[in-house]
């Protein structure tokens, strides 16, 4: 269903104006139909820079320049889709690009779908499954941490461990399917022993991908933050300092916050939605009671709660939690993390425990796992394994074994691509922007 021997074309450069703006064309006439758009006579030298100018009517005859460009070429197969690519750079005009890429059109080209160009590289074979989407994080990315982890990926670090596993798979199961085809034989090509330490080691690996997957998932989703407490701690004045802003309503009335005040917040590289939240307390006020309600039900699915005192005692709520001394410039007890909203004091601090609380730095010299949906898979491969280990090791027959490492196999080739149904490919590259 996917057609990848049409060229196609694309502003590959957000909307809006800009210094540059860049047109992209892949497939086999990219090369061609660029020339017949621009006035520079002969062909273009493969990753070299050509200055020419453009022009862009459907009347070829009457064409008149619209624009000087910088036009690069990217034979196949080193190119970023793996087919001939040509780029043109013009000056960052929608006008201008929507004129290079209709007049592309005419001459042949076809309007890129979303994400076309990345899903020409994966079906080529430039880049697997697991990279394709690493490309879309990266450019989603709003933090420098989201864009390290996604970059990571996208090198392949991923890759290679997925890759690696799924060799050491490949293995032992031709080496079971040999033995199950001489049956006589019993556990002939693999003693059951071995079998099972080899799957154990499987096991471990994939055990070891999932221990960080938590701390990738919130580097890459981003993170929620509830901040709770009884009324007048100063819940608002602590969630306006994090957030930088005079978002939520201050004032010395108790109950002024009723509904749920949310911001996100870049906090040391990690995404995080601050929810700030009304006081605890009991109250027969219909608005407040269902502001209560809301504030327990926020602080029940955050990551983390951090619970806001002042004198009194605080309500814990939520499992994870810091509790937050405030009003740290008055006299106060000291409890937990000590800030005062009004000064700024102990606000680093804060942050500080914040992370620690959360674990969220990503391990440099080590994959990690990051999107669910590959979360999802390497449980499944790692289920697979652990059922597979006891097989081997009750010396169960060969195809109970084979079942499920056979299993562990395809879920792993899932993550990669190499297994993979239209409906997902057109589910992950429907996410990408049009260009890309
Ligand atoms: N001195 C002092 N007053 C604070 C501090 N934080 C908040 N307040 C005051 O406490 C009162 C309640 O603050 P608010 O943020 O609305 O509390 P909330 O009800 O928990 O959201 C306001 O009068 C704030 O100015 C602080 O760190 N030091
Ligand atoms: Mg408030």
């Amino acid at each position: 269903m996917f057609s990848t021997n049409d060229t196609i074309v694309a502003i590959a450069t957000p909307p809006g104006r800009g210094g540059i703006g860049v047109v992209r064309l892949s497939g086999p006439g990219a090369h061609a139909i660029t020339l017949r758009l621009v006035t520079h006579n002969g062909s273009l030298r493969p990753r070299r820079a050509t200055l020419t100018r453009i022009a862009c009517t459907t009347d070829a005859a009457a064409a008149e320049p619209i624009d000087q460009v910088v036009v690069t070429s990217f034979p196949r197969p080193h190119s970023y889709t793996g087919d001939d690519v040509v780029e043109v750079s013009a000056h960052g005009s929608p006008v201008i690009l929507r004129a290079i890429v209709e007049a592309a059109i005419d001459r042949g080209a076809r309007l890129a779908e979303p994400g076309e160009f990345t899903l020409r590289a994966f079906l080529n074979g430039r880049i697997d499954l697991m990279q394709a989407e690493a490309v879309a994080d990266l450019i989603d990315a709003v933090t420098p941490l989201q864009a390290r982890a996604a970059f990571d990926q996208l090198e392949g670090t991923l890759t290679a461990a997925i890759a690696g596993l799924d060799a050491a798979l490949f293995d032992l199961v031709a080496r079971l399917e040999a033995s199950v085809d001489f049956p006589d034989e019993g556990y002939h090509f693999v003693e059951p022993g071995a079998l099972g330490r080899a799957i154990d080691d499987l096991a471990g690996r994939t055990a070891a991908l999932l221990a960080g997957a938590r701390r990738g998932q919130l580097i890459r989703d981003g993170l929620q933050i509830a901040i709770v407490g009884r009324p007048n701690v100063g819940k608002s004045s602590l969630f306006n300092a994090l957030a930088g802003a005079a978002r939520a309503i201050v004032t010395d009335v108790p109950g002024t916050t009723r509904d749920l005040v949310t911001e996100v917040v870049d906090l040391d590289g990690l995404r995080v939605t601050l929810v700030d939240t009304a006081g605890l307390r009991e109250t027969s006020e219909r608005v407040e009671s269902e502001g209560v309600e809301r504030a327990r039900r926020a602080a029940a699915v955050a990551d983390l709660v951090l619970i806001v005192v002042d004198e009194d005692e605080a309500e814990l709520v939520g499992t994870k939690h810091l509790v937050v001394q405030n009003k740290a410039d008055l006299e106060r007890p000291s409890r937990g993390v000590r800030v005062s909203a009004v000064t700024g004091a102990g606000l680093d601090d804060l942050r500080r425990a914040i992370i620690a609380a959360l674990d969220v730095e990503p391990v440099r010299d080590r994959p990690a796992l990051t999107n669910v949906r590959h979360i999802a898979l390497v449980e499944r491969a790692h289920v697979a394994l652990t059922r597979a280990a006891g097989a081997a090791r009750r010396s169960m027959p060969e195809e109970f074994v084979l079942a499920d490492l056979q299993d562990a196999r395809a879920a792993l080739e899932e993550i990669s691509g190499r297994r993979a149904s239209e409906a997902l490919l057109e589910h992950i590259f429907a996410r990408f922007c049009i260009g890309k």
